[in-house]
């Protein structure tokens, strides 16, 4: 069959992956969204469901009031001894922690920490030995891939923290990953960076602690010299051996909106490549080292995509996200109707604002609702709003809205566009009711903001924002846009008829 990348689309970077009862299981970073680490199965490695989340209660990661692109780095899953293991970083409090279930859909453990410090911890088991690993510094001083013994039940140090690997001279050795192939390990990594230098490259050593010997041919997979080209920053990937024999990497890579535009807005999606082993045991990936649009590979299937999103098939647990520390009580979530309740936190905070979303998973949408908004309480004062926000940070997001203002008497569609401090309000057009239709139409160059009132039948465009500045490169940090629902301020908001159609 042929198969397309990304298999995922959207912000789900930092890929891992374990093989467990027939069928494949995926982990991707979450940064301040809530729940933390979204949860993915596979029969192919191809077609990817989301089941869930492996952080679902706030009592197992603090995520409260944390800057945007903190909190939850690159997990790593693994499945051992009938049990699976996801170990993670907390970035924002600097610790390295790992959960664990026997049941996939079911609920994950409380924390246990290990006592290493650094990013993008792993887990190699062997032996009824636990070995944990992550990219930091180790007991002499020495940086780059560090391992140590744990006790698995306890997250306790049972050896020194030695560093095992320095990379192959790239910046940021990251995602070091260990696995016995034959009577190699190999120890895989990223390197250069997440960004348009990204690199997986490896080395291998007959020993768990080494030496390890750096491949002659790295780096083993990167698309930085692949131009003009839309998938770039190809890196930070996991091996998995199909049950046909063959092997892969899953990593993360990035679309740019056009292939003469550096700039992308979707966040780092996941990507799927082709693994081959040579005579000499060490392995070459995709074409010719680089990841493309789509390869062959064996077996016969297909490769479906969902491209209609509504509140009827997505579920309020296993698809949406909320921000941080979110106050559930704000939320009446039902099978045809989400009842939002606003709060005094806004979108401009780094916070906990009233904000349920979805990822943005491709350039082109349709997206619409029907929101109705009404005061909560009897202050009669009160201003508020409510709508559709696309939202990169607190600092860039495009938002179109239902709005009162202070001692307003009616309502109004407001569209305001910010953009790195600039906080500028497009139009503000009064409306007849407290109802509107609000309606998002995206391609890979804008987002267009329209409105309808309850008895007409065209959409009122309101303006427009680049989604260019929506993007990495604009807002810096590790997410993708999210579209989501919000609500500010003393209201009751209703969405209803919600849709996001693909094109
Ligand atoms: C992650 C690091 C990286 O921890 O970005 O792409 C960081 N690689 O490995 C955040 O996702």
């Amino acid at each position: 069959m042929i198969f397309k990348n990304p298999v995922v689309k959207g912000f789900y970077p930092d890929p891992s992956v374990c093989f467990a009862n027939g069928k494949y299981y995926m982990v991707c970073s979450s940064f301040q969204y809530f729940p933390g680490i979204p949860l993915f199965e596979s029969e192919d490695l191809v077609n990817w469901t989301q089941i869930g989340y492996v952080l679902t209660r706030s009592e197992q990661v603090m995520l409260d009031k944390i800057n945007s692109s903190g909190g939850i780095f690159a997990p790593t899953i693994r499945f051992n001894n009938g049990r699976f293991y996801v170990v993670t970083t907390n970035d924002t409090t600097s610790q390295n922690f790992y959960v664990y279930t026997d049941d996939i859909y079911g609920e994950w453990s409380d924390p246990i920490y290990v006592d290493q410090g650094g990013i993008d911890p792993s887990l190699y088991f062997e032996k009824n030995k636990c070995y944990f690993m992550s990219n930091g510094e180790d007991d002499k001083g020495v940086c780059g891939a560090v391992q140590c013994e744990i006790d698995i039940k306890t997250g306790k140090k049972l050896s020194e923290s030695k560093c095992i690997w320095q990379g192959s001279g790239g910046r940021f050795l990251e995602g070091p990953h260990l696995y016995k192939i034959g009577k190699w390990y190999y120890l895989m990594a990223a390197e250069g960076g997440t960004e348009y230098g990204h690199m997986i490259t490896c080395a291998r050593s007959r020993s768990l602690w080494g030496r390890y010997s750096r491949n002659p041919n790295n780096p083993v997979l990167t698309n930085r010299n692949k131009a003009p080209y839309i998938i770039q920053g190809i890196g930070h990937g996991d091996l998995i051996q199909d049950q046909n024999g063959n092997w892969f990497i899953l990593s993360l890579g990035f679309r740019q909106i056009h292939l003469w535009m550096p700039f992308h807005n979707l966040g780092r999606e996941v990507f799927l490549t082709p693994v081959k082993f040579g005579e000499d045991g060490w392995f070459t990936a995709g074409a010719d080292g680089t990841t493309e649009e789509s390869f062959e590979i064996e077996g016969d299937f297909t490769q479906n995509e969902k491209k209609n999103f509504t509140f009827g098939n997505t579920s309020w647990n296993v698809d949406w996200s909320y921000m941080r520390k979110p106050d559930l009580k704000k939320y009446v979530l039902e099978d045809t109707k989400a009842t939002l309740f606003g709060s005094d936190i806004t979108l401009e905070d780094a916070d906990s604002p009233t904000f349920l979303a979805l990822r943005q998973k491709d350039f082109s949408f349709l997206m619409s609702a029907d929101v109705a908004v009404a005061p909560e309480g009897n202050d009669a004062s009160a201003r508020y709003e409510a709508g559709f926000t696309v939202y990169m940070c607190e600092n860039e997001h495009y938002d179109v809205a239902l709005r009162k203002r202070l001692g307003a008497e009616g309502y109004e569609v407001v569209l305001k566009l910010n953009i790195g401090g600039i906080k500028h309000v497009q139009k503000a057009v009064p409306i007849k009711s407290n109802k509107v239709k609000l309606i998002v139409k995206a391609d890979n160059f804008s987002y267009s903001f329209l409105f309808k009132e309850e008895d007409e039948n065209i959409g009122m465009p309101i303006g427009y924002g680049y989604a260019k500045y929506l993007t990495s490169e604009v807002s810096g940090g590790f997410t993708g846009v999210m579209l989501g629902m919000y609500a500010i301020g003393s209201c009751k908001a209703e969405f209803e008829n919600f849709e996001i159609e693909y094109r």
